[in-house]
C-alpha cells in the first residue's frame, strides 16, 4: 500500500509514520474486538441486558475512518464501534457504559443509556441546546434500530452539502465548508432488502449528492442467508445500472474484500475524493466479512451456519488477515534495506496483550462508575429502612425488606425504588418522623432519577415552542377577502425572503407551486433549490428534511396529502420523533412537515388519521389549523423555534375566503393553546380542522331549538391545551362533546383522556361525555360517501340535541 499506492498523501508519509499508523490501526481493531468479546461475556453473566457488536467488521471501518474528515457525518448502524473508536468518539469505557445503560450523558455520550449499546452518536448541541460548530468536529447522526432506517436521513445530510456549496447566502462556517462534507452511510447486506435502501439509493443518484454508502456484507441477516435476501446474492451486481457512464449521472461503485486493509484504504480514499470533490454518490460493497460471535447475544450462529461456513469465517477473520499482512509485509528501500512493520511476532503479541489489559480495565472502571451511585443510594435506603423498622409495628416485615435488599449483589435503581415503595405500604397506617423521611426520600429520588429516563422528548432550549407568545394578524382598513391559498403563498413569500435557510420541497411543490397553488411563483422568485420538486418518495422526502435540519438548515418537507404521510410515518416515528430524546438533547432536527388533509372525498384523499399520528409521533408538534391564516401563523412560529412539527392544512380551505393580513411572516399562532371561537352556555364542543366549519354551520339550527354551544378549536393536538382552558369551559357548561373525523377511539379518545384525566374535567360533568367521530372504515367516495362516512351537520345537531334531551326531556323532546 505505502510504496505501491499512487496517492501523494501516502508517499509523503515517512515509513516510520506509516508503520505507526498501521500498528495503531491494528491496536484499535484488537481493542474493538476485545470489547466485543468481553461485552458478550457481560451479557451472558447478567451485567448487561443485550449486546450487538462490531466483531468481524473492524478492518473496513479503519479505512472509512481514515477518509472521514471533520464536518463529515456518519449515518450508520450497530456494527460501527471500530469506526467510532478510530475517529476518537468512543472509548472502551464509554462502550461498556453504554452496555450497562449508564443514564448519564457524560458517561454514555451515545444516548445516556437510553439506547442499547451499538447505537452511536456525537453531540451536535451544546448545553443550551444550540448548535455547536459542526465543521470542527466529527459527526455521527444518532443510530436507530429498525434496519435501513438510517438511509433516508443519510440522503438529507448529503443533500445539505449540495445546498451549502451551491447557495452563496448559506455560507455559515458553523455548518459547512463550501459543502465539502460527506454523508457516510453504513448498512448490513441483508438490510439492503428494505424499500428505504432502494428509495434512498435512487434519490441520491437523482440528486447527485456526496454520499458514500458502505454495505458490510457478511452474507447473512441474522440466520437468513443472502440467497433469501438479495437477487443474485450480490447487491453491487444488481445495482450496476446505477453506475455513472456516458449515458448520464449515477454512482461510482466499488467492490472490495473486507479483510484487505491496503486495498480498503485505497478504495476509501478514492471514494472520498469522488464524493467530496464531484458530489457524486458512491457505493462501496465490502464483501467477505464475518460474525465471529454470531449476530447478537440472543443466539448462537452455530445453529444456522454450516461447519464449512464457520471454518471459512475463521480463515477470513479480517483482523487475523490484517495481522498476517502486517507480519509478512516487507519493503526494500533505496538503500536496499528491508523495511518491516514488526521484527518479530512478539511485537504483535504485545499489542494484543496491552489491548486486552486496557479493555479489561475499561470494563472494570465502567462497572464501578455505573454501580457506585446506586450503591450510595442503596446504603441510604438501608439506613432509612432500618430506622423505620425500629419505629414500626411491622418491624419484622420491614427488616425483611431491608435484608432482602441488602442481599442483592448487583442492585438496580428499580430494586431501590421497588423496596422503598413496598415499605411505605407496611406503614400506611402509621405516623412517624422516619416514615416522613422515607416518603420525602422517595419523592426526591423520583425527582432526580425520572428525568434521566424521560427528559428531552421536546426542546428545553430558549427556542422551545412554549416560549412563543401569540402575535395576532393585523389588517388594513379595507382588507380584501382572498382565497386561503393566497395567504399561505404570500406568507411563504415573506418567510422565504426573510430566512435564507428555509427550503421547501415535495411532489409538485416546485414548478407548479404545489397541487393547491400555495407556492405558485415562488420557485421562479427564489430558485429551484429553495422551492423544489422531488420524486414520489415520501420516506426520503422526510429523510431529506431530517438530514438537512440536523445540519442547521430549516427545511419544510411537503407530503402531498395527509393520506400519504403513512409512507413517511415510520421514519417520522422512529427517527424524527425520537431524535432529541434518544440523544438526551444532544441532536435536534427542527423539521417542518407540511401536508394537507381531512375532508376531501374518497378513501385516499380524505384522510384524518390523527389519533394514529398523535400516538406515533410523540416528540413532534402536531398542528391542525382551522384556516390558512392560522396555518401561516404556525409556520411563522415554528421558524422562530427549534422543534419539529407537522402541520395539516385543510384540503378544502384553499379556496375559502379569508382576510389578508398585512403582517405576513410575522404574526404567530401559539402552539399548545386552544381558542374559543364561539362562547356559549349549554355544552362545550371541542373540535379541530375542517369539522369546525360544519359545527359552526349548525350553530343557527341549535340556537333555534334553544341550545347555545361553546366551540373550542383545539388548534394543536400535540401539545394540547397547555393552559387547561377546556376544563374552564366545562366548569361553566358542565357538558362535553368532542367531534372529529378520525375513526372512533382515535384522536377524540386522546382528547377525552387529556380533558377528563389530565384536566380533571370529570368533576364538573353533569352529562356523560360524548365523542362523535367518523365510521371505522375509510370515507367512501363522493358527496354521499362523505355524508354516510363522516360526521355531518345532522349528526352533529342530533348528538348535541340528544345530550340536552337527556338533561331535560320535556324541553328537548325525543327526535325519533
Ligand atoms: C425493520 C426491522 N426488521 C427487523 C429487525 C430485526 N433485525 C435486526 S438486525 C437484523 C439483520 C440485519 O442483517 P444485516 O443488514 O445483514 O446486518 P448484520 O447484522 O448482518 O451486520 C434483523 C432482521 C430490525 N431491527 N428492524
Ligand atoms: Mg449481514
Amino acid at each position: 500500500m505505502y510504496p505501491k499506492s499512487s496517492s501523494t498523501n501516502q508517499r509523503q508519509l515517512s515509513f516510520d509514520q506509516f508503520k505507526k499508523e498501521v500498528l495503531d490501526d491494528y491496536k484499535t481493531a484488537v481493542i474493538s474486538r476485545e470489547c466485543s468479546l468481553l461485552g458478550r461475556r457481560e451479557v451472558l453473566t447478567g451485567k448487561a441486558k443485550f449486546g450487538i457488536f462490531g466483531g468481524g467488521k473492524e478492518v473496513p471501518q479503519l479505512a472509512m475512518a481514515k477518509a472521514f474528515k471533520k464536518g463529515d457525518f456518519r449515518s450508520g448502524y450497530y456494527r460501527d464501534q471500530t469506526f467510532m473508536m478510530a475517529i476518537g468518539e468512543l472509548t472502551p469505557q464509554q462502550f461498556f457504559n453504554g452496555l450497562y445503560a449508564h443514564p448519564d450523558i457524560e458517561a454514555d455520550p451515545m444516548s445516556a443509556g437510553r439506547q442499547m449499546g451499538g447505537h452511536f452518536a456525537t453531540h451536535s448541541l451544546d448545553e443550551n441546546g444550540h448548535f455547536k460548530n459542526l465543521t470542527e468536529q466529527y459527526n455521527s447522526s444518532a443510530d436507530i434500530s429498525p434496519t435501513a432506517s438510517q438511509m433516508p436521513r443519510m440522503l438529507g445530510i448529503a443533500y445539505a452539502s449540495k445546498l451549502f456549496r451551491k447557495i452563496q447566502d448559506l455560507k455559515d462556517p458553523k455548518f459547512s465548508n463550501n459543502g465539502n462534507e460527506i454523508s457516510w452511510g453504513t448498512i448490513g447486506n441483508a438490510s439492503t432488502s428494505e424499500g428505504m435502501f432502494f428509495e434512498t439509493i435512487n434519490a441520491a443518484g437523482v440528486l447527485q449528492v456526496p454520499m458514500v454508502i458502505s454495505v458490510w456484507d457478511d452474507d447473512y441477516g441474522i440466520s437468513v442467508p443472502a440467497k433469501f435476501q438479495t437477487t443474485k446474492e450480490n447487491i453491487s451486481e444488481v445495482l450496476k445500472g446505477f453506475q455513472r457512464d456516458e449515458n448520464g449521472n449515477g454512482y461510482e461503485i466499488f467492490v472490495v474484500n473486507g479483510w484487505d486493509y491496503a486495498k480498503l484504504i485505497d478504495v476509501y480514499n478514492k471514494a472520498s475524493k469522488i464524493a467530496r470533490e464531484e458530489h457524486v454518490p458512491v457505493l462501496i460493497h465490502v464483501k467477505e466479512l464475518t460474525q465471529p460471535q454470531g449476530h447478537s447475544t440472543s443466539g448462537s450462529h452455530e445453529r444456522y451456519k454450516s461447519k464449512e461456513r464457520l471454518v471459512w469465517e475463521k480463515q477470513h477473520d479480517c483482523i487475523s488477515l490484517m495481522r498476517d499482512w502486517i507480519f509478512e509485509f516487507e519493503l526494500i528501500d533505496e538503500n536496499n534495506e528491508i523495511l518491516r512493520f514488526v521484527d518479530s511476532e512478539e511485537e504483535l503479541i504485545r499489542i494484543e496483550k496491552d489491548a486486552k489489559k486496557l479493555v479489561n480495565q475499561a470494563r472494570r472502571d465502567a462497572w464501578t462508575s455505573f454501580t457506585n451511585p446506586i450503591k450510595e443510594q442503596k446504603n441510604t435506603l438501608l439506613k432509612l429502612l432500618e430506622n423505620l423498622a425500629l419505629k414500626s409495628e411491622n418491624r419484622a416485615f420491614i427488616l425483611k425488606l431491608k435484608n432482602d435488599l441488602a442481599s442483592i449483589i448487583d442492585t438496580s435503581r428499580k430494586d431501590i425504588m421497588s423496596f422503598a415503595r413496598k415499605a411505605i405500604v407496611y406503614v400506611r397506617n402509621e405516623k412517624s418522623i422516619e416514615k416522613t423521611q422515607l416518603q420525602n426520600w422517595i419523592s426526591r429520588y423520583f425527582k432526580e432519577e425520572q428525568p434521566k429516563f424521560s427528559s428531552h422528548l421536546y426542546s428545553q432550549s430558549d427556542k422551545r415552542v412554549a416560549q412563543i407568545k401569540e402575535i395576532l394578524p393585523t389588517y388594513n382598513e379595507n382588507t380584501e377577502l382572498v382565497d386561503g391559498r393566497i395567504i399561505i403563498k404570500d406568507n411563504f413569500d415573506a418567510l422565504f425572503s426573510e430566512h435564507k435557510d428555509v427550503f421547501i420541497f415535495g411532489e409538485d411543490a416546485g414548478n407548479i407551486g404545489d397541487v393547491n397553488q400555495g407556492l405558485v411563483g415562488l420557485q421562479e422568485k427564489y430558485g429551484k433549490l429553495r422551492v423544489s420538486d422531488t420524486g414520489i418518495r415520501e420516506a426520503t422526502i422526510i429523510g431529506q428534511g431530517i438530514g438537512m435540519a440536523m445540519r442547521g438548515l430549516r427545511p419544510i418537507a411537503e407530503i402531498q396529502y395527509l393520506d400519504y404521510l403513512l409512507y413517511g410515518l415510520q421514519i417520522l416515528s422512529d427517527d424524527l420523533a425520537t431524535l432529541h430524546y434518544r440523544t438526551a438533547g444532544k441532536q435536534k432536527a427542527p423539521l417542518i412537515i407540511r401536508t394537507r388533509g381531512h375532508r376531501l372525498e374518497g378513501i385516499w384523499h380524505s384522510g384524518s388519521p390523527m389519533g394514529a399520528i398523535v400516538h406515533l409521533l410523540r416528540g413532534i408538534n402536531i398542528l391542525v389549523p382551522r384556516n390558512m391564516t392560522k396555518a401561516a401563523g404556525f409556520y411563522n412560529t415554528l421558524l422562530a423555534c427549534d422543534e419539529p412539527a407537522l402541520i395539516v392544512e385543510n384540503l378544502n380551505g384553499y379556496r375559502l375566503k379569508e382576510k389578508l393580513p398585512n403582517n405576513l411572516g410575522e404574526f404567530m399562532t401559539p402552539i399548545g393553546v386552544v381558542e374559543t371561537i364561539k362562547e356559549g352556555t349549554e355544552i362545550t364542543v371541542v373540535s379541530y380542522g375542517s369539522t369546525l366549519k360544519i359545527i359552526e354551520d349548525t350553530v343557527k339550527d341549535l340556537n333555534q331549538v334553544d341550545i347555545n354551544i361553546e366551540i373550542i378549536d383545539v388548534q394543536s393536538l400535540l401539545p394540547f391545551d397547555r393552559n387547561h382552558e377546556v376544563v374552564k369551559s366545562i366548569q361553566k357548561t358542565n357538558r362535553l362533546i368532542i367531534i372529529d373525523e378520525d375513526v372512533p377511539g382515535g384522536a377524540s379518545a386522546y382528547l377525552l383522556n387529556e380533558i377528563l384525566e389530565k384536566q380533571n374535567a370529570y368533576e364538573f360533568l353533569d352529562s356523560k361525555p360524548v365523542t362523535l367521530s367518523a365510521k371505522s372504515h375509510r370515507a367512501a367516495y363522493g358527496t354521499d360517501g362523505d355524508y354516510f362516512s363522516k360526521p355531518n351537520a345532522e349528526d352533529i345537531f342530533e348528538s348535541i340535541y340528544n345530550i340536552m334531551h337527556e338533561v331535560n326531556p320535556s324541553k328537548y323532546k325525543s327526535l325519533y
